[in-house]
């Protein structure tokens, strides 16, 4: 019954420990300064940059924390159907600045730093990128979250927290290095550790991880708990703030009780190393999947820790089962969450009590499947000995899913057994696996790939067998890119143009930037635009030098590639582009042309060796050829270190040219070739993933499209020759010939033979030499273009103008109607 303290006893109560009276509230300075002195106490005068900027990222904390809870709240009264986005990957990249944005802070922010006196970009540069992620995948997922906060979804979504996520890259004497990414060394400010609502997994066994490999001990089961990390998602506006939660593993803290009387204290607790190296690092593997033992439980743990939370949510507010698919929606990024079939039909079995047809029918009702790839060596299968070791009630379930499955299919095509064995769940004798892409079609009420392209081929070759089973369950939802990020926040110099020329209504209805598409007959509006990406020109190479000690020129062509390392997206070809180019130079050193400057990032995951030869390949080429004293202010190419989120954000303003020029059928979508459109830049590539789509709005004379159709790629594989370019292509020949002579590897002789083996003796599966010549030729028409100022930003302009359907909003937008059916829930 006492009364609530008034402002004159705080005061009073923060005297007696010697703090003073201070500012509690009211100004930016005493929120900022407060977490100075209370947090990592620390005088304010005497603060290093890290702490700077942690208290400046819990200041932004302090504003959304009430938003927060009310969000969390209404969604709790309201009880509307929740959408989960369940993934092995978030590629967050930094918080502060985007926080800032959406919450349309930035007026705060600038007073703060003058009242400050802080160096913005030197705090802002504090924060680790949160690489959770290998590439487009989790990239899309953090692009997802962004739109579903921001449409103000009640949406949430579930990964892991990674203490190690993407490894860094340097280069070593032209070789790709790791190092490991120790993102989480210093406090992270952004996340919110709730110990109390952890969860057990129950596992049939018991496991240790040693030098990276899962040893199991069968037959005595164990546990592991599940901590939630809470992240917030402001939503553009900050109306809705979701949460992105991550879970780390850590071990039950009543370990093995029986070592631990008998003396063995240090082994008993060592236990808990293996439970915690279940988080401790994310796979470096992109669109392979290696099966390795431990990557197998990171996936059935975030799948239980997710579900758990989620059933228990549910169970809080809806007394009845069968209202799950009403009150919930589960997303599955790619097959990596799948086994949230057998485990949804667990818990809705054993846990429910519900009969096999309906907890099937909810299991059904309430997953949906996305995939990412249509490489066959990336469609994920699990040994079936692991179900049997580590998830025997799993496996059970899987094979009862099975059985029934194929009773139907034998059902509709009696006598058809090749089919029955195609689309099984389980692999063939006697090496039997489970897979993953199957079970995720037959457990699941939807299956989308991400570009309409990829969805047909998707529908009619890899997974013909199962979408003629159920052809109601197939669809498409091309990707796209939150432009929060990706334009209002990377590029101020074209957002602010674009503001200026339309107002702002673009930054959540980017389909407005149609408004655009008259203006490239303004010449006061081409010039705008021409200054922007000149601005953010001359502030990329104001970075790079400042950053790496490399100085291009803002008046050369940027042409980049920035992306995965891998011989289908064809970063070989680039480079075989450049060759032939350098030896033009060399036989006539004076065509009239723009110089050009060649950038390519990307990491090449640490086993794939021939991705780490055409980095080394990459840097060695820019070596030689930035030395050469004939072409190099012609010419120059630069292979940047350490691709990730912050540096996409540099680079993508900065570029002229996008090249998107994987084999055609390969890219399912691609994402990076959105965010180059809506940056201003123009794309030369082939028919493949979401660049066909962005042709079709654009306008196919807007882009600069070569080379095989996906269908030519298919028919011609029987016959393929890589030799018949060599013998009758002479710029082939003169620029495979001036590799292979030890030209860029004059003290590393033979060091580019892979090269050798896979673009001529091996076949050249992903067809460079096809497609080097008319590479070669819609290149000449580009820099032509480029000679034509106008000429040049009249397609910038259209092109822009025609990346509205590229937003991510108009992603999930689909998926809400078409997949989730959830609205909105505003907070209010
Ligand atoms: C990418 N896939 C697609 N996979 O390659 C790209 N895979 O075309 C598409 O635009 C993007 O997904 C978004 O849909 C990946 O990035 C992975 O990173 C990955 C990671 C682990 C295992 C398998």
């Amino acid at each position: 019954g006492a009364q609530p303290p008034q402002p004159a006893d705080i005061n009073h109560l923060l005297t007696q420990y010697g703090c003073g009276p201070i500012q509690f509230t009211g100004t930016s300075d005493a929120l900022y300064e407060r977490h100075l002195m209370f947090d990592n106490v620390v005088d304010a005068a005497a603060t290093g940059a890290r702490e700077r900027y942690e208290a400046a990222a819990r200041s932004v904390r302090d504003v959304l924390s009430q938003r927060w809870l009310r969000t969390e709240q209404t969604y709790e009264r309201e009880n509307p159907k929740r959408i989960y986005y369940l993934s092995m990957e978030f590629l967050i990249g930094r918080s502060l600045a985007n926080t800032i944005t959406n919450l349309r802070l930035d007026p705060v922010a600038q007073r703060l730093v003058k009242e400050e006196n802080l160096h913005p970009l030197a705090l802002i540069e504090q924060e680790p990128d949160a690489g959770l992620g290998n590439g487009g995948l989790g990239r899309l997922a953090a692009c997802f979250i962004d739109s579903m906060a921001t449409m103000q979804l009640p949406a949430m979504g579930y990964g892991l927290r990674y203490e190690y996520g993407i490894f860094r890259q340097f280069i070593e004497d032209g070789w790709q290095r790791e190092r490991p990414d120790n993102w989480l060394r210093h406090p992270d400010p952004w996340e919110v550790p709730r110990p109390h609502e952890r969860v057990e997994i129950k596992l049939g066994c018991s496991f240790e991880v040693r030098g990276g490999t899962l040893g199991v001990v069968p037959g005595r089961p164990s546990s592991v708990f599940g901590l939630p990390f809470d992240r917030p998602v402001a939503g553009y506006g900050g109306r809705t703030i979701n949460t992105l939660r991550l879970w780390a593993a850590a071990a039950p803290d009543v370990f093995d009780f029986q070592a631990f009387s008998a003396g063995e204290f240090v082994s008993a607790l060592a236990g808990q190393l293996s439970a915690e190296s279940l988080t401790r690092v994310l796979y470096p593997d992109d669109t392979t999947s290696q099966g390795q033992g431990l990557r197998f439980v990171q996936e059935y743990f975030l799948v239980a820790c997710s579900l758990a939370d989620v059933v228990r949510r549910f169970r809080r507010i809806n007394a009845d089962w069968s209202a799950l698919p009403r009150k919930v929606a589960i997303q599955l990024n790619d097959t990596h969450p799948s086994l949230a079939v057998p485990e949804l039909m667990r818990i809705l079995l054993d846990d429910a009590g519900l009969g096999w047809d309906e907890a099937w029918d909810l299991t059904q009702q309430t997953l949906a499947y996305t995939n990412h790839t249509l490489l066959p060596e990336a469609l994920e299968t699990w040994p079936l000995a692991w179900f049997e070791r580590l998830l025997p009630r799993h496996l059970e379930i899987v094979l009862e899913i099975n059985r029934r499955f194929l009773d139907d299919v034998r059902a509709r095509f009696p006598g058809d057994e090749d089919r029955v064995r195609r689309v099984s769940l389980v692999d063939g004798d006697p090496n039997r696996r489970i897979r993953m892409a199957n079970l995720a079609v037959v457990g699941s009420h939807s299956t989308n790939g991400v570009a309409a392209i990829h969805s047909c081929l998707l529908r009619t070759e890899t997974l013909r067998d199962l979408a003629e089973m159920y052809p109601e369950r197939f669809s498409n939802k091309t990707n796209g890119v939150t432009p929060r990020r990706w334009l209002l926040l990377a590029n101020p110099a074209l957002a602010g143009r674009i503001t200026a020329a339309i107002g702002d209504g673009w930054i959540t209805d980017l389909a407005q930037l149609e408004k655009l598409r008259p203006l490239a007959e303004d010449a006061g509006f081409r010039d705008a635009v021409r200054a922007a990406k000149r601005e953010a020109k001359a502030s990329f190479a104001h970075w790079l030098r400042a950053a790496e000690g490399i100085s291009i020129d803002p008046d050369s062509i940027f042409d980049s590639q920035v992306k995965r390392i891998h011989e289908y997206k064809r970063q070989m070809l680039n480079a075989l582009r450049v060759v032939v180019l350098y030896n033009r130079l060399r036989q006539d050193p004076a065509p009239e042309m723009a110089p050009r400057t060649f950038l390519f990032a990307g990491k090449a995951a640490p086993a794939y060796h021939l991705a780490k030869v055409i980095i080394k390949f990459i840097n060695n080429l820019a070596a030689t050829i930035n030395q050469d004293p004939v072409v190099r202010h012609r010419l120059k190419v630069v292979f940047l270190p350490e691709y990730c989120v912050s540096l996409a954000e540099r680079l993508i303003p900065a570029s002229d040219v996008s090249n998107q020029i994987s084999t055609a059928g390969y890219e399912a979508s691609g994402t990076s070739n959105m965010k180059f459109m809506m940056n201003g830049a123009l794309t030369i590539g082939t028919r493949d993933g979401a660049t066909i789509e962005m042709a079709e709005a654009a306008g196919e004379d807007n882009l600069f499209l070569f080379g095989l159709t996906a269908g030519q790629v298919a028919g011609s594989r029987g016959w393929y020759n890589p030799h018949w370019h060599y013998d009758n292509e002479p710029e082939t020949r003169a620029a495979l010939d001036l590799i292979f002579s030890d030209h860029f590897s004059r003290h590393e002789p033979g060091v580019f033979e892979p090269l050798r083996d896979a673009l001529l003796t091996h076949g050249d599966h992903y067809m460079h030499l096809a497609d080097l010549r008319s590479y070669l030729a819609a290149d000449r028409d580009l820099v032509g273009l480029y000679a034509d100022a106008d000429g040049w930003v009249r397609k910038v302009i259209m092109n822009l103008a025609a990346s509205g359907r590229f937003s991510s909003d108009r992603t999930i937008a689909e998926y809400a109607a078409e997949i989730w059916q959830a609205g909105p829930c505003p907070v209010p």
